[in-house]
């Protein structure tokens, strides 16, 4: 005759389960923000093969957005910002993605990858956002009045574009 399993194993298996689980699911969580970018959105539209996204993470007392830009079927990548605008409205650049600063640094040839990551607090901020609290820039992007593109030799005034939502 088969002991009984004592509850207290059963609970500890099922602990053992679900706590990395758990784990998991808030090392994977949603990104605060995400823009996908293609070249469809640039104003006028662009006639491109080039894709890419970016997801944004809002830190806990909002002072600093973490960042992750990835490129895909593009050639010689010049910068990458965070301007604002409406969508079908150009803006100005408000913040750096890739290179962290200017000036523009070709990356020459075709990419396919992580172009940038980062976190961007309020000293991130430029032109119009320049010396304003972080918290000007998410009000933006939460009125859908900011967009991620990225530019190219070929395409200097931008070769994708997304608007962050
Ligand atoms: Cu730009």
């Amino acid at each position: 005759m088969k002991k009984p399993i004592k509850p207290i194993i059963v609970a500890s298996a099922i602990l053992a389960i679900a706590v990395p689980i758990i784990v998991l699911m808030q090392l994977q969580a949603a990104p605060d923000f995400k823009a996908t970018l293609a070249g469809a959105n640039e104003v006028p539209p662009v006639a491109t093969q080039a894709t890419g996204e970016a997801t944004f993470f809002l830190s806990q007392d909002g002072m600093s957005l973490t960042f992750k830009l990835t490129a895909a079927n593009i050639e010689n990548i010049t910068q990458s910002h965070i301007h604002t605008a409406a969508t079908g409205v150009n803006g100005p650049v408000v913040a750096w993605l890739y290179p962290s600063a200017p000036p523009a640094v070709l990356i020459p040839g075709a990419f396919n990858g992580v172009l940038s990551e980062g976190t961007l607090t309020a000293d991130s901020l430029r032109g119009v956002l320049a010396g304003r609290p972080l918290a000007e820039l998410i009000a933006a992007i939460r009125v859908g009045n900011a967009y991620v593109n990225v530019h190219t030799s070929q395409r200097p005034g931008g070769e994708m574009r997304g608007q962050i939502q």
